[in-house]
């Protein structure tokens, strides 16, 4: 377990890009956020942001980050278990006791900032509502965040559609704008126990159990793990055009199926990652854990491969739930997504200094 009394002074004296030391440039989240320079309550020994692993400074505004966490804890369909509204928290809060240093890049991958947004707060109106609301708000998040990588914690499965749809508009004026060709469709590459490919579900048509079924008409289907579906699923797999299935079972008789997976992928992806993709052992926090699914290092070796082999344009985690004194699955979630990050980062090593904020 990090000391974090000795993180939080690394981080403020360190040689971050942020303020100089007994200068730690606070975030909106700390008790010193607007105190005037030199008022003693500065020098409270408080408790670490509840910001992406306690990034403070410099590294945790948007000037300084070259990715950005929103948080949307929505949750209004789930089917059995709930409680994936505290997802974005307890992922939050964990990372907090991550350590910086990945000792598989050798480097503190989290050095090049993550700036992590308010939780966002959708209608009540219905889930159809909420989901348009929430599409019209990613894009505003894509385009506030300029070339920065978006990062999204639910909440439950559902919001991936709108996000997805959002992002497929965004790339398209994108592409116009710079007088490019967009590079085929978007790859969507689902990690799931689920396919998530009814027409909706008891009555909802946005409901997280359709959310892959809501984006058909713009991206293709890459889904890996998948382990529990309706005949009604299967029939839509084998008729639509631009779905390719790992099966669960399939990835432990060998790793053949990530050569398939990537090749499946067109150039630009976006990565949903379901936490009921992995083995319930791993993950049991989440509202329909199903037994098999992935494993902690095959999954980093292909992710890992996904990040370096395409364009990644943005990834969601969605579906944990926490469960009151089990905080082993929590912490895997937030150390997942800093993997991801550090792969993001390392194959993007050019990206010196963040984009523009248009
Ligand atoms: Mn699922």
């Amino acid at each position: 377990m990090p000391n974090r009394s000795d993180a939080r002074t690394d981080r403020i004296t360190g040689d971050s890009a942020g303020g100089a030391a007994g200068d730690p440039c606070p975030t909106g989240d700390s008790l010193a956020a607007g105190l005037p320079a030199g008022s003693p309550l500065t020098r409270l020994p408080v408790e670490l942001p509840h910001t992406f692993m306690g990034l403070e400074g410099h590294e945790a505004t948007l000037e300084g980050a070259e990715a950005v966490i929103l948080p949307v804890p929505y949750e209004s369909t789930t089917s059995y278990g709930g409680g994936t509204r505290e997802g974005p928290r307890a992922i939050l809060e964990a990372s907090r006791y991550i350590e910086l240093y990945d000792q598989e890049l050798d480097g503190e991958p989290i050095r090049r900032g993550v700036h992590t947004l308010p939780a966002l707060e959708l209608t009540r109106a219905g889930s159809t509502a909420a989901m348009a609301e929430l599409e019209e708000a990613y894009g505003h998040f894509l385009e506030g965040i300029g070339s920065r990588f978006p990062v999204m914690f639910g909440g439950e499965h559902a919001v991936s559609a709108p996000a997805i749809r959002a992002t497929v508009r965004h790339l398209a004026q994108r592409d116009q704008a710079a007088g490019r060709e967009a590079p085929g469709r978007l790859s969507v590459l689902q990690l799931d126990a689920h396919s998530d490919l009814r027409d909706g579900y008891e009555g909802a048509p946005w409901s997280h159990a359709a959310f892959a079924y809501r984006c058909l008409d713009v991206a293709d289907f890459v889904q890996v793990g998948i382990r529990a579906v309706s005949s009604e699923e299967v029939a839509v797999m084998r008729e639509r055009d631009g779905i390719h299935v790992v099966w669960a079972d399939h990835m432990w008789e060998n790793d053949a199926w990530m050569d398939e997976a990537i090749a499946a992928l067109g150039p630009r992806v976006y990565l949903t990652v379901d936490v009921d993709y992995f083995d319930p052992s791993l993950v049991p926090s989440t509202g329909t854990p199903e037994p098999g699914g992935g494993d902690w290092y095959r999954t980093l070796r292909f992710l890992r491969r996904v990040f370096n082999e395409r364009e990644v344009v943005g990834m969601d985690v969605v579906e944990l739930a926490p469960t009151p004194g089990l905080h082993a699955p929590d912490f895997l979630v937030a150390k997942l997504v800093y993997k991801l990050l550090g792969y993001h980062w390392e194959a993007n090593p050019a990206a010196g200094s963040a984009g523009e904020t248009s």
